[in-house]
């Protein structure tokens, strides 16, 4: 399980044991940006005496993008096979873990979804609501994505999803990562499931989106859709225009 962080010291070790308590016996990775409230400190000092606990920790705030890329690369090097990213705000709630993990089985992806029948979102203002409608709306017509939720950041991947991400040459260090990883994945012809979960908006911490992150993500998307190299290799080869690499 990969968690990025950045000032969730309020959050950050309630969720760890949540996610270390569950009987699949998950390693947790948190991937810390040099926050200023002691998250790194906390789960330090916690993976001191938990083997199960790992910790990344980066020299500044260097975006939510690179932060999963980090954990993907520790998890193949560490030949991890099913690996996880959730939030560190609750807003992901791991109880829909042994779900993601069931679908996985049959999928090389699976994101918790709240736009699919049976998914929802709580207590988050009406602004929340329609920005994140609209960023799912946008994103889907102008990269034609397959999934309903392409901005949930709760995942899991196949070790072999992993090994292409490098492949891939995602350009987004930011938010927009998550979108620009489901074009990827589903260009390359991998299978994503999506199971329903209940979003609930964090109760300690602050958000850490604001509206340069949001223009940042819209223009990336915008960007990634009009550039042809968003096709993949594999489009190419399964159209007859290349046939080799
Ligand atoms: N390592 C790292 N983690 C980050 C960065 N930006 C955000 N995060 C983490 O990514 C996760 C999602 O960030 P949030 O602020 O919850 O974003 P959000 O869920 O879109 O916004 P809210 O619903 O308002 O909380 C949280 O665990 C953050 O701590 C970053 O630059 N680096
Ligand atoms: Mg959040």
């Amino acid at each position: 399980m990969v968690i990025p962080t950045y000032d969730e010291a309020d959050n950050i070790l309630s969720l760890v044991e949540r996610v270390l308590a569950l009987p699949e016996l998950i390693h947790v990775l948190v991937i810390d940006d040099n926050s200023s409230d002691g998250t790194g400190d906390l789960v330090e000092e916690r993976g001191n005496e938990e083997s199960r606990l790992h910790l990344i920790r980066r020299a500044g705030k260097l975006g939510l993008g690179t932060a999963y890329l980090a954990g993907f690369r520790y998890a193949l090097e560490n030949d991890y096979h099913r690996v996880f990213t959730m939030d560190a705000d609750f807003s992901h709630n791991p109880r829909y873990i042994p779900a993601m993990l069931a679908l996985m089985e049959t999928h090389d992806m699976v994101i918790g979804s709240r736009y699919v029948r049976g998914g929802s979102v709580t207590n988050w203002p009406m602004h929340r609501r329609l920005l994140s409608r609209f960023a799912n709306f946008y994103a889907r017509r102008l990269l034609s994505l397959p999934v309903r939720d392409c901005t949930s950041g709760f995942r899991c991947h196949s070790a072999a999803v992993l090994q292409a991400v490098d492949s891939f040459g995602i350009r987004s260090s930011g938010y927009s990562f998550l979108e620009e990883m489901v074009l990827r994945v589903s260009r390359h012809g991998f299978r994503i499931g999506e199971i329903p979960i209940t979003f609930e908006n964090r109760t300690a911490g602050s958000s850490k989106i604001d509206s340069s992150e949001i223009y940042r993500a819209a223009w990336h998307v915008l960007v990634t859709a009009l550039r042809p190299s968003s096709r993949t290799i594999a489009d190419r080869v399964s159209q007859g225009k290349s046939s080799s690499k």
